[in-house]
């Protein structure tokens, strides 16, 4: 039988199925460092991950393996050069998550504009005396123009959501997406200088690459108009966080909305030190459903991958198929 790692803590029965098909070897304890990973996937022909980092040196400790599932559709937790340089097929998990993430990334945007956070901690504090005229007073949605920057599976469902708030929708992406999915989306192309200046609503939704770490910094903010909100779904580095909290504590932006952090688990302590900020814990895909959807999709990936199940040898989201595989051990 071959063997696989499950690197992390998921759904029991996801496992079982695994187990159907392979001897798992199944991590359900902390998170593992870089050595504990590189040894448990010494001996491995595949491994499940869910933003674990795999380096081309784990890669090189591990000559039989051949896939690595990640349970997530961003995959920069993985060196591609070194997976392509050694022939190991990376998959991840699009699409099941593009509803679910779209739904999260409209209550934290909404959150941040009116002050949900801030006006919580706030009655939680035992301040709450009297109504005040203008206690808490925000942004509004409706009517307002919405920023795009990532115009991608999920900044389309995102965008798709803006139609029934009367919003005026700005994108921003790599390349223009179809004229039939601008005229659907009723969304303008404008450049990342023009959305950041007119969007009252900025909602990061690109992937994390190399050439958009701190594509929103400090002169990013600063060109944003003082009203108006970051809401950051994406990836920790795609936002300067200290120049974040800078702009913040200044009032330069009215408010921001993150779910995802440079250096995440750890925060920079600054965000936590200003008021006008949402923040969670890297939750944007997680409801039951979705979840249950994205291990499963991970889980047909790992098994059709090593040549087993209904799909052997087709395994539905490859990230690099050109890659031949490695020879089976
Ligand atoms: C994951 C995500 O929960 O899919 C992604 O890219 O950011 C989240 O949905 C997270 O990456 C853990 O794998």
């Amino acid at each position: 039988m071959q063997k696989v790692l499950i690197a992390r803590p998921i759904f029991p029965d996801v496992v079982e199925r695994l187990r159907q098909y392979f001897e798992v070897d199944w991590n359900t304890g902390e998170v593992l460092g870089a050595e504990a990973l590189t040894q448990r996937l010494a001996d491995k022909d595949g491994a499940l991950t869910a933003g674990d980092t795999v380096s081309a040196a784990m890669l090189a400790a591990a000559p039989r393996l051949r896939v690595v599932a990640n349970m997530a559709v961003g995959y920069n937790n993985f060196d591609m050069d070194g997976f392509n340089a050694a022939h190991v097929l990376a998959t991840n998990t699009p699409d099941v998550l593009n509803e679910s993430t779209a739904d999260f990334g409209w209550a934290l945007m909404m959150a941040a504009a009116r002050r949900m956070a801030e006006a919580e901690h706030w009655l939680r504090g035992g301040h709450w005396q009297k109504w005040a005229y203008d206690g808490f007073l925000g942004a509004d949605i409706h009517g307002s123009t919405l920023g795009v920057i990532g115009m991608g599976r999920i900044g389309q469902a995102l965008a798709r959501r803006a139609r029934g708030f009367n919003m005026q929708v700005l994108y921003h992406n790599r390349t223009r997406v179809a004229p039939a999915i601008e005229a659907e989306l009723n969304a303008h192309y404008v450049s990342k200088e023009a959305l950041l200046q007119r969007a009252d609503h900025v909602v990061l939704v690109l992937p994390y690459t190399p050439q958009n770490h701190h594509a929103i910094g400090a002169a990013e903010l600063a060109l944003m108009k003082p009203n108006a909100t970051l809401t950051n779904l994406a990836r920790g580095g795609i936002v300067d966080d200290a120049a974040l909290a800078d702009a913040l504590r200044h009032k330069r932006i009215a408010a921001a909305g993150l779910d995802v952090f440079e250096g995440e688990p750890q925060l920079n302590p600054a965000l936590l030190s200003v008021p006008n900020i949402v923040l969670t814990p890297h939750i944007a895909s997680a409801t039951e459903a979705t979840r249950r959807a994205m291990a499963n999709l991970a889980a047909d990936n790992l098994i059709a991958a090593l040549g087993e199940g209904p799909n052997a040898g087709r395994p539905p989201n490859p990230v690099n198929p050109q890659v031949s595989g490695r020879a089976r051990a």
